[in-house]
């Protein structure tokens, strides 16, 4: 009995010596319920850095905002309260009308513009981020936006006082261009917000409507394709700066497969949850063309408005998004 005990013994130091000096544990907040897309992907990259650094890096994610509210996590990776994190970046316009570029309505309204806007904006953001203490290790696409309503809407004259749930700023700024009233909410809460009549619409996508049931308490989805937001990795850099050389190439080929695997399951998920809404009873088809071209009208507007914030800086990119179409 000695013996084994001793053997255990041994055998527990041996293990407990063999673990890496600079093992290190990186919680990732992220925003989304679990089961979403985007929580799947992060998970995927964690284990994918977890296990290509042998434990030597840890990441573990935790979804629904259950470390950070999706608002508070930027600031907590700049400070350093956590190394990692993903959020919405749109979510920052008001620091930078750059982080917005994403989401002006009718800029990019497919899955290969989205990838287009991307590219193009990629390196600006890539500064402006760096300035932040950030470092950009992946970025996701949401499929295209579309508005949930309680109630039919046939125009914009039907939209009139509706409360309306806004994640940004462009998604407030339409809200009071069409007459609604802008409540801003996060993902994880708009089932509740939903059910108890704090909103009763929201612009979002199909994936964001099944994730959090919406069909509930809303009625209608129409299909609009305004813009296909994005999610953001990001490390503090820092952090970044003292990972070794090793890792970081880990790291980087597990986010390169992350934004590729992603950026599938965006699309897959598009068709499969607008069938889900279906399936919840939810009315689910386009816009009619009254209701388009006015929605269109709006969004040569919030383009116009965006222009001028972003200025030098955001009319290079939408230049650059041009020459590649
Ligand atoms: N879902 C997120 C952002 C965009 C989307 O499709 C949300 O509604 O908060």
């Amino acid at each position: 009995m000695k013996k084994l005990t001793n053997l255990l013994a041994a055998t527990a130091l041996t293990a407990t010596s063999a673990l890496p000096a600079m093992a290190d544990k990186w919680d990732m907040p992220m925003a989304y319920s679990a089961s979403n897309f985007h929580s799947a992907t992060g998970a995927e990259f964690a284990k994918c850095v977890t296990t290509g650094t042998a434990g030597d890096i840890e990441i573990v994610t935790h979804p629904s905002g259950s470390l950070f509210p999706g608002a508070q996590i930027k600031r907590a990776i700049q400070t350093g309260q956590v190394p990692i994190g993903e959020r919405l970046m749109s979510g920052h316009q008001n620091e930078n009308a750059i982080f917005g570029v994403d989401s002006v309505p009718f800029l990019a309204t497919s899955f290969d513009d989205a990838a287009k806007l991307w590219k193009a904006a990629k390196p600006t953001l890539e500064t402006i981020l760096a300035d932040q203490n950030l470092t950009l290790l992946y970025s996701v696409p949401w499929p295209p936006q579309g508005l949930y309503f309680k109630n039919e809407v046939n125009s914009v004259a039907d939209m009139k006082g509706i409360k309306f749930r806004s994640y940004n700023n462009a998604t407030a700024r339409l809200a009071e261009l069409t007459g609604m009233l802008p409540v801003t909410i996060e993902a994880a809460e708009i089932s509740q917000a939903f059910a108890t009549g704090v909103a009763d619409a929201m612009v979002s996508s199909g994936s964001t409507g099944y994730d959090r049931k919406v069909w509930e308490s809303l009625n209608y989805f129409y299909e609009v394709d305004a813009w296909l937001p994005r999610n953001y990795i990001m490390v503090n850099s820092e952090v970044w700066a003292g990972v070794s050389d090793s890792s970081k190439a880990v790291i980087t080929a597990c986010a390169e497969i992350a934004e590729y695997a992603g950026t599938w399951r965006a699309k897959e998920y598009t068709g499969f949850t607008m069938q889900g809404l279906r399936d919840g009873g939810m009315t689910v088809g386009p816009a009619n063309d009254a209701l388009k071209a006015e929605l269109r009208a709006i969004g040569e507007t919030m383009t116009a408005e965006w222009l001028e914030a972003a200025g030098e800086q955001g009319a290079a990119i939408v230049d650059s998004f041009n020459s590649m179409k």
